[in-house]
């Protein structure tokens, strides 16, 4: 049987495991990624592991998320970054640089390489053929210091692209589609390749923005083969001595698979509040939804093709005046070469407000809407709350789309704006990497003092696993729960991700308002979750939060992947009910019991759920592979690494 161009990488990278699907496999990291918000805490971690230089092929460090610096907390956490990396062989890329997937996708990605990234849109990296995940930022740690990224031997599903897309049709309106038919669940455990005819129509940041949003499926990570659009893309980039061609072979076996006439799609918007929520944009339209603000950028759609579209179509006109428009082009690259050929001066002309490339409205970092205001976005993520307006109403569409809306503030389909904009890939990118600062030379190293700011406190430590656990159920929640209502971002929380304490008063909030204060009374308990728990971004701190709150379990029917993967790391215990119904059967506050858990968990068996107050008892069920339960046992990843090596 031959392999699907993702076995085939991972094959090229196993370290240790069987290729068996549901089977625990790790793999040789080539190269990592990390940005500012969870940066700091992985560089925290790293440092605690105590490897003096890292072992990858490229790391490099982003600032992108805190760059609004209200306050002195996110340029103490920047010069941090900065010196770790200097010291310890981490390539930075200084703020004013841009979004790290789109800038990793310019400038370091490569075919047929792996990449973990602390950020869940690491997946962008697809685009070119790698083999791209989030992970959190314990597993980047690691993976810095030469050791293996475990995941769980996904499924294959194939996406076959038939056809090409027609005039203001684009490819966000292809990763809509494919949310609405796989939704936000679909892709758990498995891995997403794009085939077909379809795919050589497409240009490398097409691809990318496809690749992108596929975290939004829960998919382990999207690929599109390396093919004769991908070389030019990186000969266009200086880098045409890193390609390489990759492909499925013939009779490689999918476990699932799609067929998408890209000729027949139409413009797609994923409307209030999940990324999976897709309906037509002409329907919306025909509605006469008003619109009050757009966004256009963000790591999905910040490409520099993405922009002179835009432009494009704004070129001439003005934005209407009951909207406001925000444009956040995705890199210095993309920005330099927006204002080298006159695109920008056609975006200010228009009356779009031009923010620095970072990922800023995208986590709340500003441009929040109004109250209850209706905002179109090119981004990947419409979580409730997200925006930083509780009752905001987000709505994810195409560049296109957006664009439309802007000029005539209501949903309008680009179908309909007449003839077709015209814009081509450049042959040769403007190539200036001055603000990608070098590690030191290893000679140097030793002189490289860090800097530590008074904002970065040490992170929480979990105790080995008791014997047994008896507490409350101080929480319980319903489906898909995102890290974003676990640990809220947004402009006056995020500078804070270096800082547990603090913030541990917004754990939950959006939820319940009286957790943080409830789990202080208590010290311990478990929360209970339905199904998806834990979806969207890779952020640690959903996992760390709760454990310095005294979380010591959650009980949900099902969970995402990186996020299950960061509680393991922080020595809470994620566990499924075997039987759905039982969820409906525990309320909020009830007294529960794990007894004999430590026992249970080592022996491998399934542990059993006492409900004291109601006098019930329920079946778990875990599949924890040996390391993940060693694990659990000694309280995390990092008691568990220090025990291994001492
Ligand atoms: C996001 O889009 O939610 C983020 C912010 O990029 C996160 C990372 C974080 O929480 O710092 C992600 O997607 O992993
Ligand atoms: Fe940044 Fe938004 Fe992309 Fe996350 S999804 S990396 S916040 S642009």
């Amino acid at each position: 049987m031959g392999y699907t161009i993702a076995q085939k990488i991972i094959a090229a990278h196993l370290v240790s495991g069987e290729m068996k699907v549901g089977c625990e496999i790790g793999l040789r990291i080539d190269q990592t990624l990390t940005q500012d918000a969870t940066g700091t805490m992985a560089y925290l971690e790293f440092e605690a592991m105590g490897v003096p230089r890292v072992k990858t092929e490229r790391s490099v460090a982003y600032i992108d998320h805190n760059t609004l610096q209200t306050g002195f907390e996110n340029a103490d956490d920047h010069r941090f970054i900065q010196t770790v990396c200097k010291k310890h062989g981490i390539y930075y890329s200084r703020p004013g640089n841009g979004i790290c997937h789109q800038i990793h996708l310019e400038r370091f990605g490569i075919p047929g390489k792996t990449l973990i990234g602390s950020d869940s849109h690491t997946p962008t990296g697809g685009g070119l053929g790698m083999l791209a995940m989030g992970a959190g930022g314990m597993d980047v740690a690691v993976a810095m210091g030469g050791g293996e990224y475990f995941i769980t031997m996904p499924k294959m599903v194939r996406i076959n692209l038939h056809g090409q897309l027609g005039p203001y049709v684009s490819a966000k309106d292809v990763i809509l589609e494919v949310l609405r038919i796989m939704s936000v669940k679909g892709g758990v455990g498995k891995i997403v390749e794009y085939s077909g005819d379809g795919v050589q129509t497409l240009s490398v940041p097409e691809r990318a923005t496809i690749t992108n949003m596929g975290a939004e499926l829960g998919a382990s990570t999207s690929i599109f083969p390396s093919d004769e659009t991908t070389r030019k893309f990186m000969a266009a980039q200086g880098r045409e001595s890193d390609w390489v061609a990759l492909a499925s072979d013939p009779d490689a076996d999918y476990d699932e698979e799609y067929d998408i006439d890209l000729s027949a799609l139409r413009p797609l918007a994923a409307c209030p509040h999940s990324p999976d929520n897709v309906r037509p944009v002409a329907e919306l339209a025909a509605e006469g939804i008003k619109v009050d603000q757009v966004c256009i950028g963000s790591c999905t759609n910040s490409s520099l093709l993405d922009m002179l579209r835009v432009a494009e179509i704004l070129r001439g006109r003005t934005v209407h005046p009951e909207v406001s428009l925000a444009i956040a082009p995705g890199s210095k690259q993309v920005y330099n070469m927006l204002a080298d050929c006159g695109a920008l001066s056609v975006m200010i002309a228009a009356g779009a407000r031009i923010l620095e490339c970072a990922c800023g409205p995208c986590i709340g970092m500003g441009q929040s809407p109004n109250s209850a205001g209706v905002s179109l976005r090119t981004f990947n993520r419409n979580f409730e709350g997200r925006s930083g307006t509780a009752d905001g109403q987000i709505y994810l569409v195409s560049p296109e789309t957006a664009a439309a809306a802007a000029l005539t503030g209501c949903f309008t389909d680009p179908t309909t704006l007449g003839d077709a904009v015209k814009v081509d890939m450049p042959d040769k990118f403007l190539i200036n990497d001055n603000l990608i600062v070098a590690p030191a030379d290893e000679q140097d190293m030793d002189s490289v003092e860090i800097k530590r700011g008074p904002n970065i406190k040490p992170f929480p430590k979990a105790d080995a696993m008791p014997e047994d656990i008896a507490c409350k159920v101080l929480l319980k929640v319903g489906d898909n729960i995102t890290t974003d209502h676990i640990m809220p971002a947004g402009a006056k929380i995020l500078p804070y991700r270096s800082n547990i304490p603090f913030l541990a008063n917004f754990c939950f909030t959006r939820c319940d308002e009286q957790f943080p204060d409830r789990c202080r009374e208590h010290g311990s308990g478990v929360i209970v979750g339905g199904s998806n728990y834990g979806q969207g971004s890779s952020r640690e701190h959903a996992a760390l939060v709760p454990l310095y709150l005294g979380i010591k379990a959650v009980v949900a029917k099902s969970f995402a992947r990186i996020h299950a993967a960061n509680l393991i790391n922080a020595g809470i215990i994620p566990l499924t009910f075997e039987n759905e119904a039982d969820y409906d059967k525990i309320e909020q506050m009830d007294e529960v019991r794990l007894d004999n858990i430590r026992s249970v968990i080592a022996a491998g068996e399934q542990p059993v759920l006492t409900n004291v107050t109601k006098g019930e008892t329920y079946r778990l069920s875990t599949a924890f592979s040996e390391r993940q339960r060693d694990m659990l046992l000694a309280g995390g990843l990092l008691n568990y690494t220090r025990e291994k090596n001492q």
